[in-house]
C-alpha cells in the first residue's frame, strides 16, 4: 500500500518522485534559489553598506513610490503596522515568483533563471534609487542573482536525473540522485538561512546603536524647563496624561528599516544658500548649552478625533543659533532638512530663526536619548508645524534654499508645502460607544493650538448649547491642554461634541476636511449610551 507520503516521493524510503511531486519539489527549488541570492546579497551589503541591501530597498522604494493621498489610506488600514503589511505582501509576492522560478526552469529552461534576472533587476533599480547609493551598491544584488542562478540551475539539473532514473526505472541510480538532490538543496538552503540572517543583524546595525544608546548619558541643560505647573494634569481615567512617554508617543516615517546612526560618526552639515557652511559633530553639538522645552507635535494624517499627536519633554540646542554661525543669504526663505534615509521637510527659515520660537535640534525625550525610532540621536522639533514639514529624525543636513526651488517629501507628493497645525480638539473620555452610569460624568479631553495656545473649549450635548469646559494648565502655548466637563447625564443615547478656541480669537470650524492637503477639519463627535 502506498501512503500518500510515498506518493509524494520524499520520505526516506521512497526513490521515485512522481510528476505532481516533481513540481512541487521544482518550486522549492526556486524558492531556495531566492533565499540563496538575498543572503548573498546581504552578506556583500555588509561590505558595501548596509542601504545596499536589496530587500529594505525595494520596500522602501515601493513606499516612495505610493502617491501622497494614499498615505492617509495606508495610515487608516493598518494604523502603524502598514510597514509590517508591507513587508508581507512583498515577502508573498517573492514567494510565489520564486516557486513559479523553480517551475519554469524545469519545464521551460531558462524562464525560470530570466525570472530571477529580472526580479533581481528591479531590486538593483529599487537600491539605485536609494539616498546614498552610488555604483558599487549594485554589487550586493548583482552578485546575490549570479549565486542565486547558478544554485537555481545546479538544483534543477540533481532534480532532471533524479526524475530521468526513475522514469527510466533504475531504482538503484534514482536512490543516488535522490540523494545527491536532498542534500544539495537542504545544503544550499541551510547555508543561505545562516549567512542570510547574521548578515541581515549585522546590516540593521541596530544591535550596535542601541549599546550606544543605553551606555549614553546626556548633559543637564544649561537652561532647564520650568517645572510643569501641577493644574496641566487631571490625572482623569481614560484621558491622555499631559506628557506623553516615550512608549506611547505615535511614531510615523517612512522607514522600512529604522535608521541605525552612531552619534559618534554623526555630523550635521549646514549648506546651501549660506555665508558660511558650518559643520557640527555629536561631541560638539552636547557641548554647546542645551535647553529643555515642552512641545507638542503632530502628524496632519491625523484624523479629528485621532491619536497621531503626543506632548513631550525635549532637550536640545536651538536651531536659530546655528542658522547664525551659517549666515543664511538674502532670497533665501526655507530650510531643507534631510534625514540620513534621504527623507526630507521642508521648513519656513523665518520660523527657523525666529527668537521666540524654540526650534530645537532635540537630542532628548523626556529625559531620555531619543529612543530610536523617534530619531536618535538626533531630530528636528518645531512647536506649532506638523512633523512632515518641521519634525526631520535621524537628521544630518540643513540645506538653506527657497521654497520656489526645493520641496520637502511629502510636498512633492501633494501636501501643502507649509504646514502650521491646526487648531483641534479631541474627548478621550468617554470612549466613542462608550456606556456609562447616568449622574455625574467626566467628559475629558485635550485641545491643542501649539505655538498660538489654547484659551478655551466647549463641549455640547446632543446639538444643544455650547457650555464651556473647565481648562488645565500647560507648560507654554507649545503644548496641548487637558480639558474636563461635568456632565449631569440623563439616561438614554447621547451626542457629545467639542471644540476648541485658540489665543488668536479663531474657534473650529464645523467644517469637515480631510488630512489631505494640510490637516483635517472638524469638531470631534462620540455618542455614548447613559443606562
Ligand atoms: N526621517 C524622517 N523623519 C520624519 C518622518 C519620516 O518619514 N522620516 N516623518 C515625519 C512625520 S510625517 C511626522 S508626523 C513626525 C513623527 O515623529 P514621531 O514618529 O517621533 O512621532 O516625524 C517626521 N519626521
Ligand atoms: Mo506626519
Amino acid at each position: 500500500m502506498r501512503s500518500s507520503l510515498d506518493s509524494a516521493g520524499i520520505y526516506a524510503g521512497a526513490v521515485t518522485t512522481s510528476t505532481r511531486a516533481t513540481g512541487w519539489l521544482a518550486a522549492l527549488c526556486g524558492l531556495i534559489a531566492a533565499a540563496v541570492t538575498l543572503a548573498v546579497a546581504e552578506l556583500i551589503a555588509v561590505f558595501v553598506g548596509a542601504e545596499a541591501s536589496p530587500l529594505f530597498a525595494v520596500g522602501a522604494w515601493v513606499i516612495d513610490l505610493v502617491p501622497g493621498g494614499f498615505k492617509t489610506i495606508v495610515i487608516d488600514l493598518f494604523g502603524t503596522a502598514d510597514k509590517a503589511v508591507l513587508l508581507i505582501v512583498l515577502g508573498l509576492i517573492v514567494t510565489a515568483a520564486a516557486a513559479w522560478a523553480g517551475w519554469l526552469e524545469f519545464r521551460r529552461p531558462p524562464w525560470g533563471t530570466v525570472i530571477l534576472v529580472v526580479v533581481s533587476g528591479i531590486a538593483v533599480f529599487a537600491v539605485l534609487t536609494r539616498a546614498g547609493a552610488g555604483v558599487f551598491s549594485a554589487l550586493p544584488t548583482v552578485v546575490g542573482m549570479v549565486t542565486g542562478a547558478l544554485v537555481l540551475r545546479a538544483a534543477i539539473r540533481r532534480l532532471h536525473r533524479w526524475r530521468d532514473a526513475t522514469d527510466g526505472g533504475q531504482r538503484v541510480t534514482a536512490g543516488i540522485d535522490r540523494r545527491s538532490f536532498v542534500l544539495y538543496s537542504a545544503l544550499a538552503a541551510a547555508a543561505a538561512v545562516v549567512v542570510g540572517t547574521g548578515s541581515r543583524m549585522v546590516n540593521a546595525g541596530s544591535a550596535a546603536v542601541h549599546s550606544v544608546r543605553d551606555a549614553l548619558r546626556l548633559p543637564a541643560p544649561a537652561s532647564a524647563a520650568p517645572e510643569v505647573p501641577a493644574g496641566a494634569e487631571l490625572a482623569l481615567d481614560g484621558l491622555s496624561p499631559y506628557i506623553t512617554p516615550n512608549g506611547q508617543f505615535y511614531r510615523i516615517d517612512t522607514a522600512l528599516q529604522v535608521p541605525a546612526v552612531d552619534p559618534n560618526t554623526w555630523k550635521l552639515r549646514i549648506h546651501g544658500l549660506v555665508d558660511h557652511e558650518v559643520e557640527l559633530t555629536w561631541a560638539e553639538l552636547l557641548d554647546l548649552p542645551l535647553i529643555e522645552h515642552v512641545a507638542t507635535l503632530s502628524c496632519v494624517s491625523n484624523e479629528v478625533g485621532g491619536d497621531l499627536i503626543g506632548n513631550a519633554l525635549w532637550l536640545g540646542y536651538p536651531i536659530r543659533e546655528l542658522l547664525k554661525r551659517a549666515g543664511p543669504q538674502s532670497g533665501a526663505d526655507m530650510v531643507l532638512s534631510h534625514s540620513v534615509d534621504g527623507w526630507t521637510a521642508g521648513t519656513p527659515l523665518d520660523v527657523l530663526q525666529d527668537a521666540g520660537t524654540e526650534a530645537i535640534l532635540a537630542v532628548g525625550m523626556n529625559g531620555t536619548p531619543l529612543p530610536i525610532e523617534h530619531g536618535f540621536p538626533v531630530r528636528m522639533v518645531v512647536p506649532g508645524l506638523y512633523g512632515y514639514v518641521s519634525a526631520t529624525k535621524w537628521v544630518t543636513e540643513l540645506e538653506v534654499t527657497r521654497f520656489a526651488d526645493a520641496m520637502g517629501y511629502w510636498t512633492d507628493k501633494g501636501w501643502s508645502a507649509k504646514g502650521p497645525i491646526k487648531t483641534e480638539s479631541r474627548i478621550d473620555t468617554p470612549r466613542a460607544g462608550a456606556g456609562v452610569s447616568a449622574g455625574s460624568v467626566a467628559v475629558a479631553g485635550v485641545a491643542w493650538a501649539p505655538h498660538t495656545g489654547i484659551t478655551g473649549v466647549e463641549v455640547r450635548v446632543d446639538g444643544g448649547e455650547w457650555r464651556q469646559a473647565r481648562l488645565a494648565d500647560s507648560a507654554s502655548a507649545d503644548t496641548w491642554r487637558q480639558w474636563v466637563y461635568e456632565w449631569d447625564a440623563p439616561a438614554g443615547g447621547h451626542e457629545l461634541s467639542v471644540r476648541a478656541t485658540d489665543a488668536s480669537g479663531y474657534t473650529q470650524t464645523s467644517s469637515e476636511a480631510p488630512p489631505a492637503p494640510d490637516g483635517a477639519t472638524g469638531w470631534h463627535t462620540v455618542s455614548v449610551t447613559v443606562h
